[in-house]
Protein backbone atom coordinates (compact mmCIF):
# COMPACT_ATOMS: atom_id res chain seq x y z
CA UNK A 1 0.00 0.00 0.00
CA UNK A 2 1.66 3.51 -1.21
CA UNK A 3 1.79 5.72 2.07
CA UNK A 4 1.03 9.24 1.96
CA UNK A 5 0.95 10.96 5.52
CA UNK A 6 -2.59 11.91 6.90
CA UNK A 7 -3.58 15.86 6.58
CA UNK A 8 -3.58 15.46 10.91
CA UNK A 9 -0.08 14.38 10.41
CA UNK A 10 0.79 17.46 8.22
CA UNK A 11 -1.16 19.88 10.76
CA UNK A 12 1.07 18.18 13.72
CA UNK A 13 3.99 18.89 11.90
CA UNK A 14 3.14 22.54 10.53
CA UNK A 15 2.30 23.21 14.19
CA UNK A 16 5.18 21.73 15.86
CA UNK A 17 7.46 23.17 13.49
CA UNK A 18 5.98 26.49 14.90
CA UNK A 19 5.80 25.59 18.44
CA UNK A 20 9.51 24.65 18.48
CA UNK A 21 10.92 27.76 17.02
CA UNK A 22 9.46 29.74 20.17
CA UNK A 23 11.83 28.12 21.89
CA UNK A 24 14.74 31.00 21.13
CA UNK A 25 16.85 33.40 22.56
CA UNK A 26 15.36 36.23 21.88
CA UNK A 27 18.83 38.77 21.82
CA UNK A 28 20.13 36.58 19.20
CA UNK A 29 19.31 37.00 15.70
CA UNK A 30 16.94 34.39 13.93
CA UNK A 31 16.03 31.30 15.13
CA UNK A 32 18.72 30.70 17.96
CA UNK A 33 18.62 27.57 20.43
CA UNK A 34 22.56 27.00 21.04
CA UNK A 35 23.15 23.27 22.94
CA UNK A 36 23.28 24.17 27.14
CA UNK A 37 21.45 27.66 26.74
CA UNK A 38 18.17 28.33 28.69
CA UNK A 39 16.02 28.36 25.15
CA UNK A 40 17.32 24.77 24.27
CA UNK A 41 16.95 23.49 28.10
CA UNK A 42 13.18 24.85 28.34
CA UNK A 43 12.63 23.16 24.31
CA UNK A 44 13.91 19.64 25.66
CA UNK A 45 10.76 19.09 27.73
CA UNK A 46 8.29 20.34 25.14
CA UNK A 47 10.01 17.71 22.89
CA UNK A 48 10.03 14.71 25.41
CA UNK A 49 6.03 15.43 25.95
CA UNK A 50 5.70 15.73 22.11
CA UNK A 51 7.29 12.02 21.95
CA UNK A 52 4.78 10.55 24.76
CA UNK A 53 1.93 12.10 23.32
CA UNK A 54 2.89 10.36 20.02
CA UNK A 55 2.59 7.26 22.16
CA UNK A 56 6.25 6.58 22.75
CA UNK A 57 8.06 5.25 26.27
CA UNK A 58 10.21 8.34 26.89
CA UNK A 59 13.92 8.39 28.78
CA UNK A 60 16.97 10.84 28.46
CA UNK A 61 19.94 9.52 28.85
CA UNK A 62 23.00 10.47 30.26
CA UNK A 63 23.97 12.26 27.26
CA UNK A 64 21.27 14.76 27.19
CA UNK A 65 19.39 12.63 24.60
CA UNK A 66 15.74 12.52 24.33
CA UNK A 67 15.24 8.51 23.19
CA UNK A 68 11.15 7.23 22.85
CA UNK A 69 10.64 3.81 22.39
CA UNK A 70 7.60 2.52 19.97
CA UNK A 71 7.89 -1.40 21.42
CA UNK A 72 8.23 -3.72 18.66
CA UNK A 73 7.33 -7.62 18.29
CA UNK A 74 10.35 -8.75 19.69
CA UNK A 75 12.14 -6.34 22.40
CA UNK A 76 14.74 -8.55 22.35
CA UNK A 77 15.61 -7.91 18.78
CA UNK A 78 18.17 -5.53 17.16
CA UNK A 79 16.31 -1.96 17.67
CA UNK A 80 15.65 0.14 14.80
CA UNK A 81 16.74 3.95 15.46
CA UNK A 82 15.93 7.07 13.88
CA UNK A 83 16.29 10.81 14.63
CA UNK A 84 18.26 14.19 14.45
CA UNK A 85 18.38 17.19 16.78
CA UNK A 86 16.81 20.36 17.79
CA UNK A 87 19.66 22.68 18.47
CA UNK A 88 20.49 25.25 16.19
CA UNK A 89 23.19 27.43 15.56
CA UNK A 90 23.64 31.34 15.99
CA UNK A 91 21.35 32.71 14.03
CA UNK A 92 19.80 29.90 12.60
CA UNK A 93 16.70 28.18 11.36
CA UNK A 94 13.68 25.94 11.53
CA UNK A 95 14.02 23.54 10.24
CA UNK A 96 17.99 22.34 10.17
CA UNK A 97 17.80 18.82 12.37
CA UNK A 98 13.98 19.69 13.75
CA UNK A 99 12.47 18.29 10.37
CA UNK A 100 14.05 14.79 11.49
CA UNK A 101 13.18 15.02 15.16
CA UNK A 102 9.12 16.21 14.63
CA UNK A 103 9.04 13.66 11.10
CA UNK A 104 10.47 10.46 13.07
CA UNK A 105 7.72 11.24 15.72
CA UNK A 106 5.28 11.73 13.45
CA UNK A 107 6.10 8.41 11.88
CA UNK A 108 5.95 6.70 14.83
CA UNK A 109 3.09 8.04 15.60
CA UNK A 110 1.68 6.65 11.53
CA UNK A 111 2.93 3.59 11.91
CA UNK A 112 0.38 3.14 15.07
CA UNK A 113 -2.42 4.81 13.26
CA UNK A 114 -2.09 2.64 10.32
CA UNK A 115 -1.88 -0.65 12.68
CA UNK A 116 1.55 -1.68 11.66
CA UNK A 117 3.41 -3.82 14.08
CA UNK A 118 7.51 -3.42 13.85
CA UNK A 119 8.79 -6.61 14.12
CA UNK A 120 11.76 -4.52 16.41
CA UNK A 121 11.82 -1.49 18.56
CA UNK A 122 11.46 1.75 16.93
CA UNK A 123 14.10 4.43 19.31
CA UNK A 124 13.07 8.31 18.36
CA UNK A 125 15.94 10.12 19.27
CA UNK A 126 16.95 13.70 19.76
CA UNK A 127 20.67 14.00 19.84
CA UNK A 128 22.02 16.49 22.55
CA UNK A 129 23.54 19.18 20.60
CA UNK A 130 24.48 18.23 17.16
CA UNK A 131 25.78 21.75 16.44
CA UNK A 132 29.25 22.03 16.01
CA UNK A 133 29.61 24.65 18.64
CA UNK A 134 32.06 27.15 21.07
CA UNK A 135 34.09 24.07 21.95
CA UNK A 136 34.60 22.76 18.27
CA UNK A 137 33.01 19.57 18.77
CA UNK A 138 29.50 18.40 16.96
CA UNK A 139 27.07 15.99 17.89
CA UNK A 140 28.07 15.83 21.75
CA UNK A 141 24.80 13.52 22.12
CA UNK A 142 25.27 11.23 19.35
CA UNK A 143 29.29 10.61 19.77
CA UNK A 144 28.52 10.10 23.74
CA UNK A 145 26.54 7.43 22.35
CA UNK A 146 28.87 6.00 20.08
CA UNK A 147 31.60 6.19 22.99
CA UNK A 148 33.53 8.58 20.65
CA UNK A 149 33.30 11.06 23.36
CA UNK A 150 36.55 10.99 25.02
CA UNK A 151 37.27 12.09 28.36
CA UNK A 152 39.83 15.24 26.67
CA UNK A 153 37.09 16.41 24.77
CA UNK A 154 35.76 17.67 28.21
CA UNK A 155 39.05 19.80 28.64
CA UNK A 156 37.67 21.71 25.81
CA UNK A 157 36.95 25.27 26.53
CA UNK A 158 35.01 28.47 24.83
CA UNK A 159 36.14 31.49 23.96
CA UNK A 160 35.17 32.54 27.68
CA UNK A 161 37.65 29.39 29.13
CA UNK A 162 34.74 27.41 30.29
CA UNK A 163 35.76 24.03 30.03
CA UNK A 164 33.07 21.60 28.60
CA UNK A 165 32.74 19.16 30.82
CA UNK A 166 31.82 22.15 33.34
CA UNK A 167 29.34 23.08 30.73
CA UNK A 168 27.45 19.90 30.90
CA UNK A 169 28.14 20.18 34.93
CA UNK A 170 25.75 23.31 34.68
CA UNK A 171 23.64 21.84 32.43
CA UNK A 172 22.82 19.35 35.10
CA UNK A 173 24.88 16.31 33.52
CA UNK A 174 27.12 14.05 35.00
CA UNK A 175 30.42 14.19 33.07
CA UNK A 176 31.58 11.18 33.93
CA UNK A 177 28.53 9.24 32.95
CA UNK A 178 28.12 10.41 29.58
CA UNK A 179 28.66 7.51 27.50
CA UNK A 180 26.97 4.91 29.61
CA UNK A 181 24.07 4.45 27.06
CA UNK A 182 22.00 1.58 27.63
CA UNK A 183 19.86 1.72 24.73
CA UNK A 184 23.18 2.20 22.77
CA UNK A 185 24.68 -0.65 24.15
CA UNK A 186 21.93 -3.26 22.67
CA UNK A 187 22.53 -4.25 19.27
CA UNK A 188 21.07 -2.34 16.80
CA UNK A 189 19.49 -3.01 13.37
CA UNK A 190 19.88 0.00 11.51
CA UNK A 191 19.97 4.01 11.75
CA UNK A 192 17.76 6.52 9.27
CA UNK A 193 17.36 9.94 9.62
CA UNK A 194 15.38 12.35 7.78
CA UNK A 195 16.97 15.90 6.73
CA UNK A 196 16.71 18.63 5.10
CA UNK A 197 19.54 19.24 2.15
CA UNK A 198 20.83 22.40 3.64
CA UNK A 199 22.16 23.18 -0.35
CA UNK A 200 20.82 23.38 -3.66
CA UNK A 201 20.87 20.27 -5.56
CA UNK A 202 18.23 18.85 -4.93
CA UNK A 203 15.57 21.90 -5.44
CA UNK A 204 17.86 23.16 -9.01
CA UNK A 205 17.38 19.02 -10.26
CA UNK A 206 13.58 19.48 -9.02
CA UNK A 207 13.99 16.64 -7.07
CA UNK A 208 12.01 16.03 -3.79
CA UNK A 209 14.28 13.38 -1.93
CA UNK A 210 18.06 12.52 -2.21
CA UNK A 211 19.64 8.87 -0.79
CA UNK A 212 22.45 10.39 1.10
CA UNK A 213 25.92 8.69 0.11
CA UNK A 214 28.43 9.57 2.11
CA UNK A 215 28.73 12.67 5.00
CA UNK A 216 31.59 14.64 4.33
CA UNK A 217 34.62 15.03 6.88
CA UNK A 218 35.70 17.92 8.60
CA UNK A 219 39.33 19.35 10.03
CA UNK A 220 39.37 22.36 11.94
CA UNK A 221 42.54 24.77 13.59
CA UNK A 222 42.45 26.97 15.38
CA UNK A 223 45.75 29.68 14.64
CA UNK A 224 47.28 31.45 17.25
CA UNK A 225 49.53 34.58 16.09
CA UNK A 226 51.98 36.43 17.62
CA UNK A 227 53.74 39.78 16.39
CA UNK A 228 54.78 42.40 18.68
CA UNK A 229 52.61 45.24 20.18
CA UNK A 230 53.90 48.83 18.65
CA UNK A 231 52.71 51.98 18.38
CA UNK A 232 50.39 52.25 15.66
CA UNK A 233 51.27 55.97 14.60
CA UNK A 234 55.31 55.89 15.20
CA UNK A 235 56.26 52.64 14.15
CA UNK A 236 57.32 52.09 10.28
CA UNK A 237 55.68 49.78 7.94
CA UNK A 238 58.20 47.75 7.38
CA UNK A 239 59.36 47.16 10.90
CA UNK A 240 56.18 46.13 12.18
CA UNK A 241 54.78 42.42 13.62
CA UNK A 242 51.46 42.71 12.72
CA UNK A 243 49.78 39.61 13.63
CA UNK A 244 46.54 40.80 12.17
CA UNK A 245 47.92 41.12 8.41
CA UNK A 246 49.59 37.55 9.18
CA UNK A 247 45.86 36.37 10.22
CA UNK A 248 44.70 38.05 7.11
CA UNK A 249 47.41 35.62 4.99
CA UNK A 250 46.24 32.78 6.44
CA UNK A 251 42.25 33.43 5.55
CA UNK A 252 43.19 33.89 1.86
CA UNK A 253 45.28 31.11 1.66
CA UNK A 254 41.99 28.69 3.54
CA UNK A 255 39.97 30.37 1.11
CA UNK A 256 42.34 29.65 -2.06
CA UNK A 257 42.25 25.78 -0.44
CA UNK A 258 38.24 25.52 -0.75
CA UNK A 259 38.33 27.14 -4.07
CA UNK A 260 41.07 24.38 -5.45
CA UNK A 261 39.24 21.26 -4.47
CA UNK A 262 38.76 19.01 -7.39
CA UNK A 263 35.51 17.46 -6.62
CA UNK A 264 33.36 18.33 -3.28
CA UNK A 265 35.82 20.48 -0.80
CA UNK A 266 35.04 23.62 0.90
CA UNK A 267 36.98 26.01 3.69
CA UNK A 268 35.56 28.15 5.95
CA UNK A 269 37.66 31.61 8.11
CA UNK A 270 34.98 31.56 11.14
CA UNK A 271 36.16 34.04 13.70
CA UNK A 272 39.29 36.02 13.69
CA UNK A 273 39.63 38.16 17.35
CA UNK A 274 42.69 39.91 18.53
CA UNK A 275 43.88 39.98 22.30
CA UNK A 276 44.37 44.08 21.90
CA UNK A 277 40.98 46.38 22.43
CA UNK A 278 43.04 49.81 21.62
CA UNK A 279 42.60 51.07 17.89
CA UNK A 280 45.95 52.23 17.90
CA UNK A 281 48.49 49.62 18.74
CA UNK A 282 49.88 47.15 16.05
CA UNK A 283 48.10 43.69 16.64
CA UNK A 284 50.31 41.44 18.57
CA UNK A 285 48.03 38.24 19.55
CA UNK A 286 45.38 37.15 16.72
CA UNK A 287 43.44 33.69 17.00
CA UNK A 288 41.67 32.46 14.19
CA UNK A 289 39.06 29.71 13.95
CA UNK A 290 39.00 27.61 10.19
CA UNK A 291 37.30 24.57 8.98
CA UNK A 292 37.91 22.47 5.95
CA UNK A 293 35.32 19.60 4.36
CA UNK A 294 35.59 17.12 1.72
CA UNK A 295 33.91 13.63 1.02
CA UNK A 296 37.45 13.50 -1.21
CA UNK A 297 39.83 11.37 1.07
CA UNK A 298 42.94 11.85 -0.85
CA UNK A 299 41.87 16.07 -1.02
CA UNK A 300 41.26 16.49 2.45
CA UNK A 301 44.11 14.17 3.81
CA UNK A 302 46.50 16.67 2.24
CA UNK A 303 44.91 19.72 2.96
CA UNK A 304 46.42 19.73 6.37
CA UNK A 305 49.69 19.44 5.66
CA UNK A 306 49.29 21.99 2.41
CA UNK A 307 47.44 24.80 4.53
CA UNK A 308 50.07 24.68 7.43
CA UNK A 309 53.09 25.06 5.36
CA UNK A 310 51.14 28.37 3.39
CA UNK A 311 50.32 29.63 6.62
CA UNK A 312 53.75 29.09 8.29
CA UNK A 313 55.87 30.66 5.19
CA UNK A 314 53.20 33.68 4.98
CA UNK A 315 53.85 34.46 8.96
CA UNK A 316 57.40 34.12 8.60
CA UNK A 317 57.62 36.82 5.84
CA UNK A 318 55.85 39.07 8.26
CA UNK A 319 58.41 38.05 11.25
CA UNK A 320 55.33 36.74 13.47
CA UNK A 321 54.99 33.59 14.75
CA UNK A 322 51.81 31.14 14.45
CA UNK A 323 50.65 27.70 16.03
CA UNK A 324 48.02 25.89 14.41
CA UNK A 325 45.47 23.51 16.51
CA UNK A 326 44.17 21.10 14.43
CA UNK A 327 41.48 18.77 15.72
CA UNK A 328 38.96 16.39 13.50
CA UNK A 329 35.83 17.41 13.99
CA UNK A 330 34.56 13.70 12.16
CA UNK A 331 35.80 11.44 9.34
CA UNK A 332 34.07 11.14 6.23
CA UNK A 333 31.42 8.05 6.74
CA UNK A 334 30.01 6.30 3.93
CA UNK A 335 25.99 5.68 3.76
CA UNK A 336 25.49 1.83 3.97
CA UNK A 337 25.21 0.84 0.54
CA UNK A 338 21.72 -1.82 1.67
CA UNK A 339 20.34 0.95 3.96
CA UNK A 340 20.92 3.27 0.35
CA UNK A 341 19.02 0.93 -1.71
CA UNK A 342 16.28 0.78 0.73
CA UNK A 343 16.00 4.15 0.73
CA UNK A 344 15.87 4.20 -2.94
CA UNK A 345 13.25 1.30 -3.15
CA UNK A 346 11.15 2.90 -0.44
CA UNK A 347 11.12 5.82 -2.55
CA UNK A 348 10.32 4.18 -5.50
CA UNK A 349 7.62 2.09 -4.16
CA UNK A 350 5.81 5.73 -3.70
CA UNK A 351 6.32 6.93 -7.07
CA UNK A 352 9.13 9.89 -5.21
CA UNK A 353 11.92 10.76 -7.75
CA UNK A 354 15.20 10.80 -6.02
CA UNK A 355 19.23 10.92 -6.90
CA UNK A 356 21.84 9.89 -4.62
CA UNK A 357 23.80 12.75 -3.36
CA UNK A 358 26.78 13.64 -0.67
CA UNK A 359 26.17 15.50 2.17
CA UNK A 360 28.35 18.54 2.73
CA UNK A 361 26.87 19.16 6.42
CA UNK A 362 27.70 16.54 9.11
CA UNK A 363 24.96 14.52 11.06
CA UNK A 364 24.62 12.49 13.94
CA UNK A 365 24.63 9.96 11.47
CA UNK A 366 28.25 9.70 11.19
CA UNK A 367 28.07 8.89 14.94
CA UNK A 368 25.53 6.26 14.71
CA UNK A 369 26.97 4.74 12.13
CA UNK A 370 29.56 3.54 14.79
CA UNK A 371 26.70 1.45 15.98
CA UNK A 372 24.60 0.70 13.67
CA UNK A 373 24.38 0.51 9.20
CA UNK A 374 23.33 3.78 8.49
CA UNK A 375 21.49 6.16 5.71
CA UNK A 376 20.44 9.50 5.50
CA UNK A 377 17.06 10.71 3.61
CA UNK A 378 17.25 13.91 2.22
CA UNK A 379 14.40 16.69 1.33
CA UNK A 380 14.80 20.17 -0.45
CA UNK A 381 15.96 23.10 1.06
CA UNK A 382 14.76 26.14 -0.56
CA UNK A 383 17.44 28.52 -2.43
CA UNK A 384 19.93 25.93 -0.89
CA UNK A 385 20.12 27.89 2.37
CA UNK A 386 20.21 26.98 6.13
CA UNK A 387 22.05 28.13 8.97
CA UNK A 388 20.24 31.23 9.18
CA UNK A 389 16.78 32.60 9.24
CA UNK A 390 15.94 32.31 5.85
CA UNK A 391 16.27 28.01 6.09
CA UNK A 392 13.11 27.06 5.01
CA UNK A 393 11.66 23.85 3.75
CA UNK A 394 8.00 23.48 2.33
CA UNK A 395 5.16 21.11 3.94
CA UNK A 396 5.02 19.53 0.96
CA UNK A 397 8.50 18.21 0.71
CA UNK A 398 8.40 17.31 4.61
CA UNK A 399 5.08 15.58 3.90
CA UNK A 400 7.17 13.56 1.44
CA UNK A 401 10.17 12.88 3.76
CA UNK A 402 7.77 11.71 6.17
CA UNK A 403 6.42 9.30 3.41
CA UNK A 404 9.20 8.18 2.84
CA UNK A 405 10.51 7.68 6.07
CA UNK A 406 7.69 5.32 7.19
CA UNK A 407 8.20 3.41 4.50
CA UNK A 408 12.14 2.59 4.66
CA UNK A 409 11.21 1.93 8.50
CA UNK A 410 8.97 -0.86 7.29
CA UNK A 411 11.53 -2.39 4.57
CA UNK A 412 14.33 -1.88 7.45
CA UNK A 413 12.30 -3.74 9.87
CA UNK A 414 12.14 -6.97 7.26
CA UNK A 415 15.64 -6.93 6.92
O1 LIG B 1 28.10 21.76 10.72
C1 LIG B 1 27.32 21.02 10.16
O2 LIG B 1 27.58 20.59 9.06
C2 LIG B 1 26.01 20.60 10.77
O3 LIG B 1 25.01 21.45 10.33
N1 LIG B 1 26.11 20.59 12.21
MN1 LIG C 1 21.58 19.26 11.18
MN1 LIG D 1 23.33 22.33 11.29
Amino acid sequence: MLHTPSDETIDRLESGLAALAEFRDPSRPGWTREVFSEPYRASREWTAKRMREAGLEVVVDNAGNIVGRLPGEDPSAPALVTGSHTDTVDGGGRFDGIVGVLGAIEAARELQQTGTRLGRDLLVVDFLGEESNAYGLSCLGSRAAARELAPEDLERTDYRGVRLGKAYADYGLDPSKLTEIPWARRRLHRFIELHIEQGPTLEKRGLPLGVVTAITGIERFIATFTGSADHAGTTSMEDRRDAMVAAAEAVLAVRSEGCGAPTHGVATSTRVESESRSPNVVPSLVRMYSEVRSVDEYWLSGVKGRLTGEILAKSAELGVDVGLDWSTDNHIVKADKGVQDVVASAADSLDIAWAPIPSGATHDAVHMASLAPMGMIFIPSKDGKSHCPEEWTDTADIEVGVGALVQTIKELDRL
